[in-house]
């Protein structure tokens, strides 16, 4: 369980600050105001592997507190809008264990794929972006 995971590691990452502000922040004045999913970062996986959001979400990645090995989360593959340079702006975190800050927003629509480029088969993750008129389980369609 997640809470207990958590209090196991609070002597391991006392150490280690990890800035605990709410999801607070100013939003881009055209966004709406979606909540941000998170993704946890964890020893040899990525928790969830998929995820659907709007257009213009703000994605949380938080690195496990009980991690002990390093990871890192990197697009390697996008809309095609995306440039190489935004790719490597926006979408390639830094490497670490823990407290590694990486909130990217998806302002373009399509699916990315990430892995962490040091366990590239056991940690992956897709996320469906999507126009933004229905997110998550909307199956319809306007044509
Ligand atoms: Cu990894």
């Amino acid at each position: 369980m997640r809470a207990g995971l958590i209090a196991l590691a609070v002597g391991a990452a006392a150490a280690i600050a990890v800035p605990a502000t709410g999801a607070t922040g100013p939003l881009a004045p055209h966004a709406e105001r979606a909540k941000s999913p998170r993704v946890t970062v964890a020893d040899y996986y990525y928790s969830p592997t998929s995820l659907t959001i709007k257009k213009g979400t703000k994605v949380r990645f938080k690195w496990a507190p009980t991690n002990t090995d390093l990871h890192d989360v990197w697009l390697t593959k996008g809309p095609k809008k995306l440039t190489k340079k935004q790719i490597r702006r926006d979408f390639r975190s830094a490497t670490g264990s823990i407290g590694v800050r990486f909130n990217p927003t998806f302002e373009r629509r399509g699916s990315y794929s990430f892995v962490c480029t040091l366990h590239r088969s056991a940690m992956r993750l897709t996320v469906e972006v999507n126009g933004g008129k229905k997110a998550r389980g909307g199956e319809e369609r306007e044509r």
